[in-house]
């Protein structure tokens, strides 16, 4: 069986996908922070999908501990022919001149130096398996809007990331590709807005959003392309935002 790794399993966008591919056959590495969640997951993805599953209860911000975790490794696991780079996370809304300096640490710290630091980590595992990194980007990694500055930031960092693993790795025989969603509910707004639930729900109103599954579903779809195809990056939307931090509310859409 295939294995894949997923970091940020223990809600949205990284829950649907560890279900879509526990779905299609594949053993699955989980992480998160938060060791309930990722216990019951692991339990529920086990029994529902006769799949195995492997904890990774880590903060990827934590440089030891992630490569501590991947030379502890047990051989069983080593076989890691997928990378899902998805934890992140926004936190504030607010112009760069009152934005909040902790803010700003947890998203750099997470989303990009989380991400290298996993990515460092795994790289000599999928040599061996010619395997696939999928980078989760962001609209806000293609664009900017007013009031996302060091999240815009962090994600336009992934995307120069996503480029340089693929220009590096193409000869070792591993594909890498992004995805770069618009505004998907799931926990992120929850998490950006520091816990204010009125609040989040509001970012929703009024047009549909994106769902975590439209993103697994896209995440296999670049999956599942025959070796020789590589699909390098995909932006997806919802209909009724043309562009990052724009809108059309109340119109159906
Ligand atoms: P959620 O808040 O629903 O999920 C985030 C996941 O990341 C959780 O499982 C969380 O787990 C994990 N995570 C966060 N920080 C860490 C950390 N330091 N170490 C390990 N795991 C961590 O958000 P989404 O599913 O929406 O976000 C997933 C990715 O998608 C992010 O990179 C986000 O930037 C991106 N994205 C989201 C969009 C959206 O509109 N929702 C649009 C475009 C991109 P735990 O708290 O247990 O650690
Ligand atoms: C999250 C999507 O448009 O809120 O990355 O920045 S957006």
């Amino acid at each position: 069986m295939s294995t894949a790794l997923i970091t940020g399993t223990t809600a949205g966008i990284g829950e649907a996908v560890a279900q879509t591919l526990a779905d299609k056959g594949f053993d699955l590495i989980l992480n998160g922070r938060r060791l309930e969640r990722l216990e019951e997951q692991a339990k529920h993805l086990t029994k529902t999908y006769g799949i195995k599953c492997h904890l990774m209860h880590i903060d990827v911000r934590d440089s030891k501990a992630v490569s501590k975790y991947f030379s502890d490794l047990p051989e069983e696991w080593r076989n890691i022919e997928v990378l899902i780079n998805n934890a992140g996370l926004a936190a504030g809304m607010d112009t760069l001149e009152n934005g909040d300096i902790d803010h700003w640490n947890r998203m750099i710290d997470t989303n990009i130096k989380g991400l290298l630091y996993v990515s460092k980590a795994v790289i000599p595992l999928l040599k061996k398996t010619k395997g696939h990194i999928v980078n989760i980007g962001s609209i806000a990694g293609k664009e900017v809007y007013p009031n996302g500055n060091v999240y815009c930031g962090t994600k336009h960092m992934v995307d120069a990331l996503n480029k340089a693993m693929r220009r590096e790795l193409a000869e070792s025989g591993i594909k890498v590709s992004s995805v770069n969603p618009g505004a998907v509910e799931t926990e992120f707004s929850l998490v950006r807005l520091d816990g204010d639930e009125d609040k989040a729900k509001n970012v929703y109103n009024g047009f549909e959003n994106l769902i975590a599954q439209d993103i697994a579903d896209t995440i296999w779809f670049i999956l599942s392309r025959p070796s020789h195809v590589n699909i390098n990056e995909i932006i997806i939307m919802p209909t009724a935002q043309p562009a990052a931090g724009v809108v059309i509310r109340d119109k159906g859409l």
